[in-house]
């Protein structure tokens, strides 16, 4: 990283940058304590009403900033022009001093830790991959073939970390191009609900996005980016969709079938990393006469740009997409009415569509350790902050709408932003208060939502769906609504997981009847009875208090690289996790989850099966999630050798 510019090109730059994150980079820089001292602390995080970024000033006086601003300029000027070297990455201890004195919070050890990491201040590769290498080197891994299923952001985090080992892998992605989710996805203002500088790999960080929650066209560009940076793209085969996959006991192998342009082909595989995500299979509602319907219909996830001009646009679903494709599409339509089953929590952000200040671009692309400050930051902020809120409380008094006292201070800034937000439409208040706790459901940023629906153009319609109809939809109270074009933004199959691919492990049992509606994994990855398979983003590894996906993901390639690199390190043929080992994490999970607000009783969610059990979501904090996945303990396994099976 070089600096370039003069002093005014910093001057300006630093107008952007948050206040006590400079005094980190100083501190970084010089060595100097004095940084990290009395007079520099900041005053503690808060955001202002409404406002999901809290103030970056770190509240000082105008005349300490300047003070603390044209200190700065003289140092990194002395770095700019080799007068001064940038100093050591900090040290573990030194770090975690860092985080707590530029928060004012107390910061736990373990998170420190998670930050080192995911800053790079720590190279987490480490764990393994020194030993592929060398395996590699000598040989080791001459017939060992991975096959990565998905070329979206699991596929192709997995296939950088691969390459980097020189592991050979064939990806097989269904669609076009890379990118799954973001691919896909393209309604209106489809974006991202997590600030990208934390929703981004932490090996191939983005110092120029523009804005802090991207739209789909740029987070679907950032993975074709990645797909070339990390040079994979000769080893993906796009058009090829799984069907069917057969653990082969003699040879501890994989034989996967999959079809290309109509043709079946099958391939063999040591060892197979399932990165299909949880959101890939639109869920169609099962609505009397739904296919009876004359007008123009599809779902979100397979969205048509046709004129809505003036037309009568219906839309079935009040979640994540819904909220999001809204307020562009009532924008066009001629009266749009929303079709609600059961209302979500929705978080004011009037800051949502902030671009990222071009400052702060320059000081992420061009100041030393900033950019490793910044990521920190925003996990911290974005991160496991609302954890305790999510939390039980089993002393709380009413336990029938909140499961704690933050968590029912949260309803109740959320009921205030409804009201304030349908402005004449009080008569919809009661309709968009949800009757389960906050964060039962991931929070849904805002973007317009209560205003949209309080325009004279747009109808909430919470009386439930009786059956659609050729022209329209009629409801339970036999109130028929006129619809030239409905859109189901009714969510995904997400209990399915894997489908509708065919998986049959040791003995011919197959994966699908195995899980029945409850899937479940050890540490979301390995399934007993299914040796070398992998599941990235599997059972249980959804994050509904706040983070990112991609943060979970490299959790999870960090803990499959170590497995991987046991398997060829020591000639192991193939790892089968312990029917025990997996039954006991698996209770943890559900008595754990059990103690959260998306396993509370009032909750019905795409994260639960029918029997109320949360298939999808961590039940861990992120930070626990990443100690859970962080080590891999052999024990935990049986080791197939060609002959001799432990
Ligand atoms: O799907 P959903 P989504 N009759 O399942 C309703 C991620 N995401 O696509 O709540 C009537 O949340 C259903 O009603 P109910 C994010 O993780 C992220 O919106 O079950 N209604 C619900 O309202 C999110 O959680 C981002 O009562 C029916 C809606 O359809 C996940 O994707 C953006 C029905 C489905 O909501 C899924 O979100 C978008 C029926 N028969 C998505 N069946 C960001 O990062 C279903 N519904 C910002």
């Amino acid at each position: 990283m070089t600096l370039p510019g003069t002093n005014e090109t910093l001057r300006e730059a630093l107008q952007d940058v948050n206040t006590p994150n400079l005094l980190l980079v100083l501190a970084t820089i010089t060595g100097d304590d004095i940084w990290l001292s009395e007079r520099y602390a900041p005053a503690p995080i808060e955001a202002p009403e409404g406002s999901l970024f809290p103030d970056d000033s770190g509240g000082y006086s105008p005349e300490l900033t300047s003070d603390i601003r044209e200190q700065a300029i003289s140092i990194l000027s002395e770095v700019r022009d080799g007068q001064r070297s940038v100093g050591q990455a900090p040290s573990l201890t030194r770090f975690h001093q860092m985080l707590a004195f530029s928060t004012g919070e107390d910061v736990e050890i373990g998170t420190a830790e998670m930050l080192m990491e995911e800053t790079r201040f720590k190279n987490r590769d480490s764990q393994w991959l020194p030993t592929l290498q060398a395996a590699v080197g000598q040989g080791q891994a001459a017939d060992f073939r991975v096959l990565i299923v998905g070329a979206g952001m699991s596929g192709l985090g997995t296939a950088a970390k691969l390459k980097e080992a020189g592991i050979a892998f064939t990806i097989l992605e269904k669609n076009d191009a890379v990118g799954g989710t973001w691919y896909e996805n393209r309604y209106p203002d489809c974006g991202v609900d997590t600030p990208n500088h934390f929703y981004s790999y932490s090996f191939h960080r983005n110092p120029n996005w523009s804005g802090y929650f991207s739209k789909r066209d740029e987070l679907h560009a950032y993975f074709e980016e990645c797909a070339d940076e990390f040079n994979v793209r000769e080893h993906i085969q796009f058009g090829c969709s799984v069907t069917r996959m057969v653990y082969d006991e003699d040879l501890n192998s994989w034989s996967v079938s999959y079809s290309r342009g109509g043709e079946q082909q099958t391939e063999t595989f040591n060892a197979v990393v399932s990165a299909v995500g949880q959101l890939n299979q639109p869920s169609i509602p099962n609505i009397e006469g739904l296919s009876s319907f004359q007008g123009a219909m599809w779902h979100s996830a397979r969205w048509r740009d046709e004129d809505l001009t003036g037309k009568r646009v219906g839309v079935i679903g009040t979640g994540c997409s819904c909220v999001q494709l809204l307020p562009k599409t009532a924008d066009r339509a001629g009266h749009t009415f929303v079709f609600q089953r059961t209302p979500h929590w929705v978080a004011p952000a009037r800051d949502y569509y902030k671009p990222v200040e071009p400052g702060l671009i320059w000081a992420l692309n061009h100041i030393p350790y900033y950019a490793e400050f910044h990521r920190a930051r925003m996990i911290l902020i974005f991160g496991d902050r609302s954890w305790p809120a999510v939390v039980v409380d089993p002393a709380w008094k009413d336990q029938s709408v909140s499961v704690n006292e933050a968590n029912h201070a949260m309803r109740e800034v959320l009921i205030d932003f409804v009201k304030t937000g349908l402005g004449p439409k009080q008569d919809y208040v009661p309709h968009c208060v949800p009757d389960f706790p906050v964060w039962g459901k991931r929070l849904i940023v805002d973007n317009g939502w209560y205003e949209t629906l309080a325009r004279a153009d747009v109808s909430l319609v919470a009386d439930g769906i009786a059956r659609i109809t050729e022209t329209g939809v009629e409801t339970s109270n036999g109130e028929h609504h006129p619809i030239d074009v409905l859109i189901l933004a009714t969510g995904f199959k997400s209990n399915e997981l894997l489908s509708p691919m065919q998986v049959l492990g040791l003995g011919g049992q197959d994966l699908t009847g195995v899980w029945g509606d409850a899937a479940n994994a050890y540490k979301g990855t390995n399934m007993p009875g299914f040796p070398n398979l992998f599941f990235l983003y599997g059972p249980n590894t959804n994050i509904v208090h706040g983070g990112s996906i991609i943060y979970q993901i490299e959790c999870q390639i960090h803990y499959v690289m170590q497995c991987l690199a046991l398997l060829v390190s020591n000639d192991i043929k193939a790892l089968d996790v312990r029917e025990e080992i997996n039954d006991q994490y698996n209770k943890e999970v559900q008595a754990i989850s059990g103690q959260l607000a998306w396993g509370h009783p009032s909750v019905e969610s795409w994260y639960k099966n029918q029997s109320g059990q949360v298939i999808n979501n961590s039940p861990f904090s992120l930070q626990k999630f990443w100690a859970v996945t962080h080590d891999l303990e052999p024990s935990d396994y049986r080791l197939l050798r060609a002959g001799s099976n432990s």
